[in-house]
This record gives structure tokens, C-alpha cells and sequence, in this order.
């Protein structure tokens, strides 16, 4: 079908409907037709051969294929297909392409994916992703598919193909490394997503239609692979490690999120519905190192619980460790909505293991292995602990070894708790003392920091002494962060309990 667009950027697009779970190849490609049989092969091909042409031609696949429930295509492989010329799983997309998974349920559907794509007949002799795009593919967005059992990733968007401009893509309502129902793995043997080179990708959405499953794959739920250059990411929405209740682990074998590059990056917001669920996953729930990293923004995540927010479901390691080059990053805010919940994760709640201003401020963080914040002095969170305070602070390293708050007081009157204490840090500055309660400490006795309270400032003159007063806290376990006006912000002080 050709339809004629008035829009001065693209000229012509071409929508090619999928009525069978075959695999066949397109036999004209001169005919801007999907040929023959439609499949996804024969739609994939014919959408190459148009912009081949003309670059702004764009394509929208769509799937009516007969039957009721999930159909499920399975590209079949050289070795044992009866049609010889299949020479390869599905060809890399290189032109402007929508894969509309959700057409297959009719006008307006937006549930979970009707449509699989089964790597496990192709994928294991040619070792290919699902879905590979390269080159001219700006736009292109992937909705309402399931991805499974590849030998690479569900997805690779990684700007093959000798494009030099930045590729940006929409993948939204996907389940990647999972069976149609989002309660079994069936990995793809690296990442869910992957994203490289010079691509920038929106991930999610608000809304929970926008969500993608991305668990149980062989490595990471979605991977910024360095040194991406394309710019600033949006991940929201998603759930990641888990079902797509958000019950039970579906764990993908190493972080849950990892990004060596994308700098300026958003993994959740402060917009309702913009959290991820980040939890179960074999290593962190969201790792930040490699070369082109700084400046992400974490928010309003759940990290390491169910989707209720208060069960456990741990990642094995950190809730979100930061190495390498990670710098500036910004985890939680003041305001209610940018929190992260990050608990029950195996080593730290954050590891910050190189750079320097990274805040992390008004979270909600409990219950993990190791301290709420800790800064680390083997650059991961393979060590941890404690990290004492030195007189006047001259010390250098990741987050420049700020000294934490020393709470000499936590005193209850008139329906109201003051906490007092102390900071030393460089002299003659400025600081930010965030406090927190939680209902136990840590074991070290530093932490946790499961509820923010508030802030006030200290500067580091005369008595270095700070006071805050709040709404009574009874018999809760006061702690608190200092942070300077660069972003670096401290482990968490001793814990102080309050009275009655
Ligand atoms: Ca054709
Ligand atoms: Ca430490
Ligand atoms: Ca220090």
C-alpha cells in the first residue's frame, strides 16, 4: 500500500500488513509492495529496498495474522530449511521502520504482545539478534512484541552501517526474554536491549501500556554499551528483573540497567508512572561506568523490592553502583516523587566507586547488605564499609571523601523532634545536612536512611553545629548525609535514636 504524506520531511511512507508467521522472502523488491506472502521477512526487505531509494521514505509494519492469541514467528536457519535461500535470521533494519506489534489485536489494543519473535530455530546457528537495527533508521520504534531466545540481544540498536548521524528509537510494550505470558524466561543470550555506538533510545513510557518486560535475559535488562556518544536516554516505566506482575524474579544474569555512554540519561522520572521496577537481576540494579557516562538522573525507581515497593526482591549486588567515569549524577531529589526506593539489594544501596557530585538526596534506602551509601576504595562494590571521617577533610577521592555528619542530639518536645549535631569537613564552607529515620540502623550502626525528614545547612566556621526540627519521630533511628555545593554527598552518619 502506498500512501502519499504532505509532510515535507518524509515524502512517502509505505505500511505493509504481516498475514502469516512464515518466512519467506520478498520476490520483488522493486514494486514497493510486500510481495507474495506478507511476512515479517518479506516486510523487513521491502522496507530495506525503500529507502534504499529515497532515505526519508519511512515504513510502518503491522500484523493481522489469522488466528486467535499470541502468533508466534520463528525465522528458520539455513542448515535445516527447506527454502534455500533463507541465508540469514532476520536482515539488520536500514531504513526509518515501526514494528507495530500491537496491530495484531485490532485497532486501539495496547495489552500484552500478540505477536513472538522465537529466536531458537535461526539465532543458534547464526548467533544474531532479533531485531538488529544499523544505518539510516532514525525513528524507528518496536511496539507490542515478544523477543526471545536469540543469541545476541532481544534488540540491538547499535548504529551499524556507516550512518553518522545519531539514531534515536521508541521500544514500548514489549516483553524481552520472556515466554507471552511474562512468567518464564526464555533469555536471549546477551541483553535485552542493547543500544550503541551513536544510538539514543526512549525506553517505556508513563503509562502502563508504554511498560516493557525486560528480564531473564543472559546479561543486562537494557545496555548503553560504550562509548556511546548518542546522547541523553530515557528510560521509564519498565519492569526489569522481574514478572510482569512485578512479584517474583525474573532475574537477567547481570545488571538490570547498565550504561557506558549516553551521558544526560533519565532512568525513571518524576512524572507519574515514570519509575522503573528494577529488581531481582544477578549483579546491580543499575550500573553507571565506561567512558561517555555523567550527569544521569535516577528517580522515583524502585529498586531491589516488588512492585508494591516494600517486599523484598533484591538484585544480587548494589542497588546502583557508579564507577569509571560516572560523575555529576544525580539519585532522588527533595521532592516526594524523585525518590528512589532502594532496598534489600545484596551489597550496598548505592556504591560510589569513582567521580565526584554525585548527590543522592530524599531516597528511600533500607535493608541492603551493605550501608545505605557507600563510598568505596576499590572502585566497585566488590569492597565496602564504613569509610571514617578525616580531620578537616583534605582527603581526595570518589565523591572527595566527604566527611559525614556527626547527630550529637535527637531531643523530643512539644510534639516535635531537634536534631543537633556536627560537621567537619573543609573549612569556611557551606553544607547540606539531609536527615532521615528509619525504623532500624544498620548493622555497623551508620544508616539506614529509609525515610527523609528534611534538610538544613551547616557551614564549617566557628561551632560547625547544625539544628533541625521536624513533625515528632518516636523511637525511630535518626541519620544523616552532608553534601557540598558540588553534588558530593557523604555515607550516612551514625544513627541516633529518637525518644518515645
Ligand atoms: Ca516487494
Ligand atoms: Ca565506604
Ligand atoms: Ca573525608
Amino acid at each position: 500500500m502506498l500512501i502519499s504524506m504532505p509532510r515535507a520531511e518524509a515524502t512517502t511512507s509505505f505500511t505493509y500488513t504481516v498475514t502469516s508467521t512464515g518466512d519467506m522472502n520478498d520476490t520483488n523488491l522493486k514494486d514497493g509492495a510486500c510481495t507474495g506472502t506478507c511476512t515479517l521477512r518479506t516486510a523487513i526487505e521491502q522496507a530495506n529496498a525503500n529507502c534504499s531509494v529515497d532515505p526519508t521514505v519511512s515504513t510502518t509494519i503491522k500484523f493481522d495474522i489469522p488466528g486467535s492469541g499470541v502468533q508466534t514467528i520463528t525465522p528458520v536457519d539455513v542448515t535445516n530449511a527447506g527454502d534455500q535461500s533463507h541465508l540469514a535470521p532476520l536482515p539488520g533494519i536500514s531504513c526509518p521502520v515501526v514494528i507495530d506489534g500491537w496491530s495484531q489485536g485490532g485497532d486501539g489494543y495496547r495489552g500484552p504482545p500478540l505477536v513472538e519473535l522465537n529466536g531458537s530455530v535461526a539465532a543458534q546457528h547464526f548467533g544474531a539478534s532479533g531485531l538488529g537495527f544499523g544505518g539510516n533508521d532514525n525513528g524507528s520504534t518496536v511496539d507490542g512484541l515478544v523477543i526471545n531466545r536469540w543469541k545476541g540481544s532481544g534488540i540491538e540498536a547499535t548504529g551499524r552501517g556507516g550512518s553518522t548521524s545519531v539514531a534515536a528509537f521508541t521500544f514500548i510494550g514489549n516483553y524481552i526474554g520472556t515466554d507471552p505470558t511474562g512468567t518464564i524466561a526464555e533469555p536471549n543470550t546477551d541483553d535485552g536491549i542493547t543500544i550503541g555506538t551513536i544510538g539514543r533510545a526512549t525506553i517505556g513510557g508513563t503509562s502502563a501500556a508504554d511498560r516493557n518486560l525486560l528480564s531473564g535475559n543472559g546479561k543486562r535488562g537494557v545496555f548503553f554499551q560504550g562509548p556511546n556518544t548518542g546522547g541523553a536516554s530515557v528510560v521509564q516505566g519498565n519492569f526489569i528483573g522481574t514478572d510482569a506482575t512485578g512479584t517474583s524474579a525474573i532475574p537477567n544474569g547481570m545488571s538490570g540497567v547498565e550504561l557506558q555512554g549516553n551521558a544526560g540519561s533519565t532512568i525513571g522520572g518524576t512524572a507519574a508512572g515514570a519509575g522503573n521496577l528494577i529488581s531481582g537481576n544477578g549483579d546491580q540494579g543499575i550500573a553507571i561506568g565506561g567512558q561517555n557516562v555523567g550527569s544521569m538522573t535516577i528517580q522515583g525507581n524502585r529498586i531491589g523490592t516488588a512492585a508494591d515497593g516494600t517486599s523484598a526482591l533484591g538484585n544480587t549486588h548494589s542497588g546502583i553502583e557508579l564507577v569509571d567515569k560516572a560523575t555529576k549524577d544525580r539519585i532522588g531529589g527533595t521532592s516526594a516523587a524523585a525518590a528512589n526506593t532502594i532496598a534489600f539489594n545484596g551489597r550496598a544501596g548505592v556504591t560510589i566507586g569513582n567521580g565526584n557530585g554525585h548527590r543522592i538526596v530524599g531516597n528511600s534506602i533500607h535493608d541492603n547488605g551493605g550501608l545505605a551509601i557507600d563510598i568505596t576504595s576499590c572502585g566497585t562494590d566488590a569492597c565496602g564499609g564504613v569509610s571514617t571521617n578525616d580531620s578537616g577533610d583534605g582527603d581526595f577521592g570518589p565523591n572527595g571523601w566527604q566527611n559525614f555528619p556527626v547527630i550529637t542530639s535527637v531531643k523530643n518536645a512539644d510534639g516535635q523532634t531537634t536534631v543537633t549535631g556536627t560537621l567537619d569537613s573543609t573549612p569556611n564552607k557551606k553544607f547540606t545536612i539531609d536527615l532521615y529515620a528509619s525504623a532500624q540502623c544498620d548493622d555497623s550502626g551508620y544508616g539506614e536512611g529509609q525515610r527523609y525528614l528534611g534538610a538544613t545547612t551547616v557551614t564549617t566556621s566557628g561551632a560547625k553545629s547544625f539544628s533541625f526540627t521536624v513533625a515528632k519521630v518516636s523511637q525511630q533511628q535518626i541519620s544523616a548525609t552532608a553534601t557540598d555545593g558540588a553534588g558530593d554527598t557523604s555515607e550516612m552518619s551514625a544513627c541516633v535514636k529518637s525518644p518515645k
